[in-house]
């Protein structure tokens, strides 16, 4: 069980006391726990297994430590088994609908007798939600919406998830398998595709079926579907499918092509192969008339004997990236190393886990040249966010750490709320004594599309606005976009010099890879983040220059790619 994994059942307990009524420090330290297990770095489930005490983490008393152990050593917990039996059973369903809280919940319970979402969705239609004292036809529409939302989510994993399982299937297998010499998990995961069906696995192993009793026997395996000598899949107890095939060395190059996909992408390579009289399968290129099979040590040289330029995975989307490939039209995409500042970034001031000292120090060890530090603005009441006072005493202190730690800029910053009515969450006056502002929606998301693309925009027209924080404030999933007219807001972006974030959280990944290609070519400046929490959360960057690349992106696009001399002077004209 993962961390995310155990983490979701205190997200559950929170939800079921809210709707209880509950005590509110009852409920903090569930929500402290949920967020403590769901951030910490090591995983959980060995820790029980290898008989740590879980109470050594901060955060971590004796009731949730017990709880931790009964839930990875029995896959149940008995408190929350019983907390669930007190409420009647489809209620618990409408508990899962995004975007609806406990309390409206047990509104729609108590006052409507709504107990299944068929009964939720036949409320709001005939109008006796909306009619409901307070809810009002706004409310009841985005519950609708809500509804309709829930219904679309698919069975497919949000690649947070599918990333979580993939990582760990991946060292199991490598710690299990002393001959594997190449492991490489192929397929939309690879692709960077924002939701995954299952995950496609390839190695190369002196001795396959070591790896193939490795995947079989791994802990967490539920079924094994099958168990051959080149191929075996399992469904793990997530309900995550991964198939893991074994391939000879000389195939490896057109394995991983052909498990990379995507579908459309390999038919259009088909096709290309096709008219040069070779017929493309996993195994490499064979020659139509004689029979004979060429093999590829790697991708590249495969793509080349087909007369393309190398396509990177990010964009083997099945669009027109084959054509372009064709045309030597397929740019150097952005890379990580390219990045040399993080311009998100949280502490323990606010909502993060870490100090800024820690921050700071672990963003000079990725190599960095500079770190805004965006802790939340004071409408974050939850988020603990900074008063004005406050937010002064954190300038200062970074300044001192700029000079104490040395060889990092540090930028004094702030993620800063951009109201519901456009205003923002600190004065012209306060914003001019910082350096980088982050402003975000984090509130009254369910606004029309004309007043939040209004609200948006007025924010991005005060030149103290530096950079739009996480756009459609989605979470892959599990809250839906904003509505919003998105093109408008790349204008007004490219406009006004505002940047836009690639946010580069999984959870998030917004900027989405069609609104990064789309405000690329209406002229924004992009600016890729981690919005860290944690230092570990740093190596979000990674996956923020990603969802770059799925954009098309080149290290010019991103503002976060100048050197820290260039960057502050680009931002001192863009103001
Ligand atoms: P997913 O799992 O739904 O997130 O998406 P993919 O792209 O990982 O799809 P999957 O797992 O069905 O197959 C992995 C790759 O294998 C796919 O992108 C392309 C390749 N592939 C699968 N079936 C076929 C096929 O029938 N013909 C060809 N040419 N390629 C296939
Ligand atoms: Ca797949
Ligand atoms: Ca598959
Ligand atoms: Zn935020």
């Amino acid at each position: 069980m993962t961390n995310g994994e155990i983490a979701e059942r205190f997200g559950t307990i929170v939800s079921l006391l809210q709707m209880k009524d509950e005590k509110s420090f009852t409920v903090r330290a569930y929500q402290r726990a949920e967020r403590t297990i769901d951030r910490f770095p090591r995983d959980m489930d060995a820790m029980v297994a290898e008989g740590e005490d879980l109470t050594k983490i901060p955060g971590v008393g004796k009731a949730i430590s017990d709880k931790i152990t009964e839930l990875v050593t029995t896959g149940k917990m008995s408190y929350l088994e019983r907390l669930e039996a007190e409420f009647p059973d489809g209620v618990l369903d409408l508990i899962d609908i995004p975007g609806l809280g406990p309390k409206t919940v047990v509104r729609l319970w108590k006052e409507l007798d709504v107990t299944s979402v068929e009964a939720l969705e036949a409320a709001v239609e005939d109008g006796r939600v909306a009619s409901l004292p307070r809810m009002g036809k706004k409310s009841a529409e985005n519950i609708g919406r809500a509804i309709q939302f829930a219904k679309s989510r698919s069975d497919r994993f949000p690649i947070a998830r599918a990333m979580d399982i993939s990582r760990r299937v991946t060292a199991h297998l490598r710690e299990n398998c002393a001959g594997i010499s190449q492991l490489v998990v192929c397929g939309s995961i690879r692709r960077f595709e924002e939701t995954v069906g299952d995950l496609d696995l390839v190695c190369v192993t002196s001795d396959p079926a070591a790896a193939m009793d490795a995947m079989a026997g791994m802990d967490g395996v539920a079924n094994v579907l099958g168990h051959g000598d080149k191929k075996t899949s399992v469904v793990l107890d997530s309900g995550l499918q991964v198939d893991l095939r074994v391939c000879e060395p000389e195939y490896i190059g057109a394995m991983l092509q052909y498990f990379t996909g995507n579908l459309h992408h390999n038919v259009r390579l088909r096709e290309i192969a096709t008219g040069l009289g070779l017929s493309l399968n996993e195994y490499g290129l064979k020659d139509l008339e004689t029979g004979v099979l060429e093999t590829y040590p790697t991708e590249e040289a495969l793509y080349e004997r087909l007369g393309l330029q190398y396509v990177p995975p990010e964009l083997r989307q099945g669009a027109d990236e084959v054509e372009r490939a064709r045309d030597g039209d397929i740019p150097r995409l952005v890379q990580l190393a390219d990045i040399r500042g993080d311009l998100h970034t949280h502490t323990d001031w606010s909502d993060g886990r870490d100090t800024m000292a820690e921050m700071i120090l672990e963003a000079k060890a990725w190599g960095l040249e500079y770190i805004a530090v965006t802790d939340h603005s004071v409408g974050r009441g939850i988020a603990n966010g900074l008063s004005v006072e406050r937010l002064e005493s954190h300038g200062r202190q970074l300044k001192e750490l700029e000079s104490d730690i040395g060889g990092i800029r540090i930028l004094r910053g702030t993620e800063m709320d951009i109201r519901a009515d456009g205003t923002l969450d600190y004065s012209d006056e306060v914003l001019d004594g910082l350096d980088w502002v982050v402003a975000s929606v984090h509130s009254a998301m369910g606004q029309d599309s004309a007043t939040m693309t209004a609200r948006i925009i007025a924010a991005m027209r005060n030149p103290r606005v530096s950079a739009i924080g996480h756009l459609s404030t989605r979470l892959i999933g599990e809250r839906r976009p904003v509505d919003a007219d998105y093109d408008a807001i790349f204008r007004a972006a490219a406009d006004t010099g505002t940047a836009l974030e690639i946010n580069g959280s999984l959870e998030r990944l917004d900027l989405k890879d069609a609104h990064v290609s789309r405000a690329r070519e209406l002229g924004a400046a992009l600016v890729v983040n981690t919005d860290a929490h944690t230092t570990e959360g740093l190596g979000n960057m990674e996956y923020g220059v990603s969802q770059a690349r799925r954009g098309w992106c080149e290290k010019d696009d991103i503002v976060n790619c100048m050197g820290a001399e260039e960057f502050l002077k680009w931002l001192e004209n863009v103001k």
